[in-house]
């Protein structure tokens, strides 16, 4: 793996992009080990008092004793898959970021989505350095302002590493819409620090 780094993308400060981080085969090749060898779930969270299945699937893998409530659901904690720790290794020496954990997500095809956030969840600190792995199918990403109209859409590619830190969290929401036309799987691995 490459050593992500800025890049000249038109992101806003605290983001940035490398398209290829991982190769292509690489990242064929870890897509379907983890599609078929993660434990994944699909938890529910609620939504203004109510109870919903989210659209997608999860799976979070930690050191032990890291505990992560994400939107009011609290996941099982995987142990590290040997090519996870070892990408986990590299990025965190690469950034020098303590990454502990990490939230994977399948999209199954285009229907699966996430909608409007900020990881700004107390337990990452105050300006959380996070390593965003893409494999599979290329789905668009959007990064909003939360005080005033500035919104951004990168197309997250296979292999690609895309690097919020910074007051990203602070400052910008994100999502992954819905791509009603997309019939193809997507892999996604938000490595973290859990303080
Ligand atoms: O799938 C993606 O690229 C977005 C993931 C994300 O926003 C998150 O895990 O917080």
């Amino acid at each position: 793996m490459q050593q992500p780094n800025a890049n000249p993308n038109h992101l806003p400060d605290g983001f940035s992009y490398q398209a290829n981080a991982l190769s292509a085969q690489k990242s064929l090749e870890l897509f379907y080990y983890l599609q078929q060898y993660l434990n994944w779930q699909q938890p529910s969270i609620k939504v203004y008092g109510k109870s919903h299945v989210i659209p997608r699937l999860q799976c979070f893998i930690a050191d032990q004793n890291v505990n992560y409530g994400y939107s009011g659901s609290q996941l099982i904690v995987e142990p590290w898959p040997e090519v996870l720790d070892s990408m986990r290794i590299r990025l965190s020496r690469a950034l020098q970021i303590p990454f502990n954990a990490l939230l994977v997500n399948l999209y199954r095809d285009g229907h699966d989505c996430m909608g409007w956030h900020s990881d700004d969840e107390k337990e990452l600190g105050e300006q959380p350095t996070i390593a965003s792995v893409s494999l599979g199918a290329e789905r668009v990403f959007k990064i909003k302002h939360k005080h005033d109209n500035e919104q951004h859409s990168i197309v997250l590619q296979s292999g690609s590493c895309l690097i919020m830190n910074g007051f990203s969290q602070r400052d910008y929401q994100h999502s992954l819409p819905k791509q009603q036309r997309l019939k193809h799987p997507r892999i996604n691995l938000t490595f973290r620090s859990i303080v």
